[in-house]
């Protein structure tokens, strides 16, 4: 309209009349002005975290100028957008990620130079914003990253932890966890919005009203109310102009529910009722916690869920008023994993209940606007929650998920009519002794597509996870491989090959990773690999420092940097490598001229509190360290380091140092892993099982220049059909069965024999369900494959800068693009 026009015009004026500083000196006045406004010091007397919080004020003043202009953009052209609903945002460090996608990262380490600071040293004093468990945490980090870059009108939803996931400290080998304090000085990048508060019902109870038309309303009287107060952190696309948002819901005691208890007289219980209040936003739950605070896990994902509806409904409303015909044309929302999913009831509530819609329109517009990404097959993440547990938190959800579940049943007797075991099976209500809803079932069922995470991961949901779906609704399932960020992956973590590339093919390769390509040509120059294991040289020798510094372990940066690092679980075998390792031991014991290269194997990793074994096989592989880094007759070839709390910024400063990728899962069983692309893409070679995105990077890199080894999806369930039997290996393969007794003697634990023996159990009585026993010989035989390449140093060089020059489909960019043509149909909208 006319009237828009007018606005817009106007918007553009205000837009190029920025008033933010940008030149090195613009940049130095600006640092000392916050350090002494903002920080109330000044340069004689602040320490390290005063001139990072005045960097970060100084940077911040760009950042919100993007973020205003991006949001009038947004609002003036009335955008579609995506909404992606995430319990976890495993952010890391923004300093020098905001730098970097400003442009402005060179300008500041320079101004700050001039002020006598260090930017490396200023960035240590930034927290992790760890708000995440792993994999499917940092998916969603990188992917707001990428949307930001893209120019794509997208908002990031989820919690805002007071304490993200536990630090972790090893004690005498054990971990021991700690609670994480990311806001104990405050966060600078972070913005409360107290205007945009929501109310939250939780418990009470349904009050069915008859209408005068006939219609049966239903009023939900709850219990209990919440408020959600929004934190806003800017996502800085690259290249400076799209600052989307990232907007994480604290949990606050409601004020006119406590004042009731609190003029009846009931002032400790006033306190009690803010306690619980503020319980919901507290902590996040560490993943594989099967049975602790089910009921908080429930209430933390209705809160976030359900404040974040709202939030997107009062700014559709703003345009389009109670007109709820083009609601899925404006919204759509992508579910992260199961954790989201009662946002599908909540929209149908609000939709029948609030907007009193019909339920077939209702439905209409709730089926359109969902999608919902699986990250993982193993049947314990796929959450269930007991009915009557779902009744007393929510009520009015119950009632609506099983009518969703009537109208659906209703489908699937008229695809398989008569069939009561597809039916259970299907149901979203779990029958028997304690009813469960179950809320993958819901997930598919609620939303228009539903993706995994690599090709194999998305093949195995069809076959194996939901084949019946796949049947009822074949476009519905479908693909899209993960990705990384490069300007995190590359461009921050790793400055000197970035700037090397920059200098062979051009420097917009962040934005178009294919262009990695062009250093092919490079893999026989011979100059240029010098250069590439140099830089590789001297990241090492940087670890090298940061190991001794953080663990009193000394390492030689020419040794293999062997690493693994990831989230312990018993799927994704660390203890395969450990028992590599063992066998390493004893062959250099045997034979003290064992011929192999010397090697440091690096392990991050934490483990669910409540995971035992998982804890186990982090003490063992402490204890095995311990013994090996002491023993003189092998230390020189071997050294083994688990490094504590093992987290983004820790990853940063690994990645760029690996020569080896440890990438060993059973197959089938890893969905797709990131850090594999990640890895590569530094220029470390992976030695993988056929699992995950470890088969898309064998095809992009060429078999010659990975190591694979170990059952492929298919062996692997054949021999379960079989009948797997681990004794048949334990028996049958003399280092094997050496190594694992081991585990039961004292050697590694002195006085304490037995102190390992659990993972002996685990793999030998306990079934050994991941096949570690049947893969060890074929992982021995790549591993040694691995140690006789590196001795070739030209051919290595040839081969690590190929899995770099080979990873431009692992761009998160890429698996963006993906989503946005297969699932989300999103125009981008350029910011000025
Ligand atoms: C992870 C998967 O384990 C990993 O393979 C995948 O790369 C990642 O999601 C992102 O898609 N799953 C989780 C989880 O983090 O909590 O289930």
């Amino acid at each position: 309209s006319p009237k828009r026009a007018t606005v817009k015009q106007k918007a553009s004026k205000t837009a190029s009349a920025s008033s933010v500083p940008l030149s090195k000196a613009d940049l130095k006045a600006s640092i000392v002005k916050h350090l002494h406004c903002s920080l109330g010091t000044d340069e004689n007397k602040a320490n390290n975290h005063a001139w990072w919080k005045a960097t970060c004020a100084s940077v911040q003043e760009h950042v919100l100028e993007g973020l205003r202009k991006t949001q009038k953009s947004h609002y003036l052209n009335d955008t579609r957008a995506v909404h992606y609903f995430s319990a976890e945002f495993l952010m890391g460090r923004l300093m020098s990620n905001n730098l970097h996608n400003l442009g402005l990262f060179d300008a500041t380490e320079k101004a700050l130079n001039e002020l006598g600071v260090n930017l490396t040293d200023i960035m240590e004093e930034e927290p992790d914003m760890a708000l995440g468990n792993g994999g499917l945490g940092r998916l969603a980090a990188c992917f707001i990253d990428s949307l930001a870059t893209l120019d794509l009108p997208a908002v990031g939803y989820g919690l805002h932890y007071e304490h993200g996931l536990f630090r972790q400290e090893i004690k005498n080998g054990e971990q021991i966890e700690r609670p994480d304090s990311w806001r104990d000085y405050g966060n600078p990048w972070e913005i409360c919005r107290p205007e945009s508060i929501q109310d939250i019902p939780l418990f009470g109870y349904v009050e069915t009203k008859y209408g005068e038309n006939g219609r049966i309303n239903k009023e939900w009287h709850p219990g209990s109310i919440v408020k959600g107060l929004p934190w806003d952190i800017p996502v800085v696309g690259y290249g400076g102009k799209t600052v989307n948002v990232l907007r994480l819901w604290q949990s606050q005691a409601s004020d006119y529910f406590n004042w009731d208890v609190f003029n009846a007289g009931g002032y400790v219980d006033a306190q009690k009722e803010n306690v619980q209040a503020e319980t919901i936003s507290k902590v996040l739950y560490p993943n594989d916690e099967t049975d602790a605070g089910k009921d908080l896990r429930l209430i933390q994902q209705y809160f976030f869920s359900a404040c974040s509806l709202k939030d997107i409904i009062r700014r559709y409303k703003r345009a389009h008023g109670d007109d709820w015909s083009r609601f899925a044309d404006q919204v759509v929302i992508q579910l992260n994993d199961t954790h989201p999913a009662v946002a599908i009831p909540e929209l149908m509530r609000i939709l029948i209940d609030r907007a009193e819609l019909d339920w077939d329109y209702a439905w209409s517009i709730c089926s359109k606007t969902f999608a919902y990404t699986n990250h993982t097959l193993l049947p314990e993440a796929l959450e269930k929650w007991p009915a009557r547990m779902f009744e007393r938190i929510l009520p009015r959800h119950l009632e609506i998920i099983y009518e969703i579940n009537r109208r659906f049943m209703d489908e699937v007797e008229a695809v398989w009519p008569g069939n009561n075991d597809i039916k259970r099976k299907l149901s979203i209500i779990e029958e028997g002794p304690d009813k469960m809803v179950r809320m993958g079932n819901l997930s598919v069922i609620g939303s228009f597509a539903v993706n995994g995470v690599a090709e194999i991961h998305s093949e195995l949901v069809k076959k194996d996870l939901f084949p019946e779906f796949n049947h009822m609704w074949p476009n519905k399932l479908t693909n899209v491989t993960n990705g990384i960020t490069p300007r995190r992956w590359l461009k921050a973590c790793n400055p000197a090959l970035s700037k090397l590339i920059d200098s062979k093919i051009g420097a917009d390769w962040p934005l178009n990773l294919d262009k990695l390509q062009g250093l092919t040509e490079y893999a026989d120059d011979a100059k240029f690999k010098k250069q590439f294991m140099k830089i590789k040289r001297d990241n090492k020798e940087q670890l090298a420092k940061e190991v001794f510094a953080l663990t009193g372990v000394e390492i030689d940066p020419d040794a293999i940097f062997d690493v693994q690092i990831k989230r312990l679980h018993e799927y994704k075998r660390q203890h395969l490598n450990l028992l590599y390792i063992m066998a390493l031991y004893r062959r250099l014991l045997e034979n003290p001229n064992y011929d192999m290269h010397p090697r440091v194997f690096l392990f991050g990793a934490k483990a669910a509190p409540g995971y035992k074994l998982a804890k186990d096989i982090i003490y063992a592989i402490n204890k095995v360290a311990e013994k090996i880094n002491n023993d003189a007759r092998v230390n020189h070839k071997l050294k083994v380091v688990f490094l504590p709390n093992y987290r983004v910024s820790l990853a940063e400063k690994m990645i760029p140092a690996a020569d080896i990728s440890e990438q060993i899962s059973t197959a089938g069983k890893e969905a797709s892993g990131t850090g594999n692309m990640k890895l590569s893409l530094n220029g470390a070679l992976t030695v993988g099982t056929l699992d995950g995105a470890n088969i898309e990077i064998a095809e992009e890199v060429g078999d010659e220049n990975i190591f694979i080894f170990g059952l492929t999806v298919d062996e692997v369930e054949a021999l379960d059909k079989k009948g797997y039997n681990p004794f048949d290996y334990y028996d049958n393969n003399r280092e094997l069965k050496a190594v694992l007794d081991w585990l039961d003697s004292d050697y590694f634990t002195p006085g304490k024999p037995g102190a390992l023996s659990s993972l002996k159990r685990s793999m030998l009585e306990g079934g050994d369900q991941y096949k570690v026993l049947a893969d060890f010989v074929s992982y021995s035989e790549a591993q040694s494959l691995a140690d006789k390449a590196y001795k070739d140093t030209d051919k290595w060089a040839r081969m690590a800068i190929l899995n770099t020059a080979k990873m431009g489909k692992f761009t998160s960019d890429r698996s963006i693009k993906d989503y946005v043509e297969r699932i989300w149909k999103l125009d981008p909208c350029k910011v000025e």
